[in-house]
């Protein structure tokens, strides 16, 4: 049965998507409009309490949270396509780690950056040079330490591409897009070889022709 994914076109579903692509496996969209509120439509709801996307449906099991969502299919498909979660536990063990550091350290400060840079304006609110500046700087904290991560190996879990890697794309490419923060990238160099890498896999060049102009 064919994976419906609902909401396809936000930063958190392309998370998904660029693992569904890795892991070859097929998959439907279903539009749902953020900036109509359709997230909060009573019958959308029923999918996803908290009102977001993305949420699938794999046959009868429907998740959403996009970090489970891909982890659900990595295993689910720990043979097909891409091995996105090592091959001992050790390994795997690094890739969780890696994950966790993506959602608890690397994307608050980024998502600050999205919320106040890219659509504080949608909402008439000018971004506040000192506030941004805060963001900046927390975020310069967590990168130095990815810089040096990188530096003992060419991927966050070690010499292969995980789940790990993939879920930096969609507010990596937010920061050195509308954000206009490129060189914060740019100005480490383990960094910007790892952002090279990860950005340049065809999975990830798929989802933006999906979604030309979003970031
Ligand atoms: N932790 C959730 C975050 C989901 C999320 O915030 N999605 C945004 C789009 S990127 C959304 O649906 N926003 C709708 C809203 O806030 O009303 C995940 O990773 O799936």
């Amino acid at each position: 049965m064919v994976v419906k994914l609902y909401g396809p076109d936000s930063a958190a579903s392309n998370r998904v998507l660029v693992c569904l692509i890795e892991k070859g496996v097929e998959f439907e969209t279903v539009p749902v409009d953020l900036f109509k509120g359709e997230q909060r439509a009573p019958e959308f709801l029923k999918l996803q309490p908290f009102g977001a996307v993305p949420v699938v449906q794999d046959g009868d099991c429907t998740l959403f949270e996009s970090r489970a969502i891909i982890r659900y299919f990595a295993e689910k498909y720990k043979h097909q396509g891409t091995d996105l979660l090592g091959k001992t536990i050790e390994e795997r063990g690094l890739v969780e780690q890696w994950l966790e550091v993506e959602a608890q350290n690397y994307h608050p400060p980024i998502l600050d950056l999205v919320l106040k840079i890219v659509f504080g304006p949608f909402r008439g609110l000018t971004p506040d040079p000192k506030l941004i500046k805060e963001s900046e700087d927390k975020l310069s904290k967590v990168l130095d330490v990815y810089e040096e991560r990188l530096s003992k190996g060419k991927y966050l879990a070690g010499d292969f591409v995980s789940l790990a890697d993939l879920s930096h794309l969609p507010f990596t490419q937010y920061l050195v897009g509308k954000i206009g923060k490129g060189y914060m990238i740019r100005d480490r160099k383990n960094l910007s070889a790892w952002w090279d890498d990860i950005s340049g896999r065809p999975s990830w060049k798929k989802v933006l022709e999906l979604w030309p102009g979003q970031y």
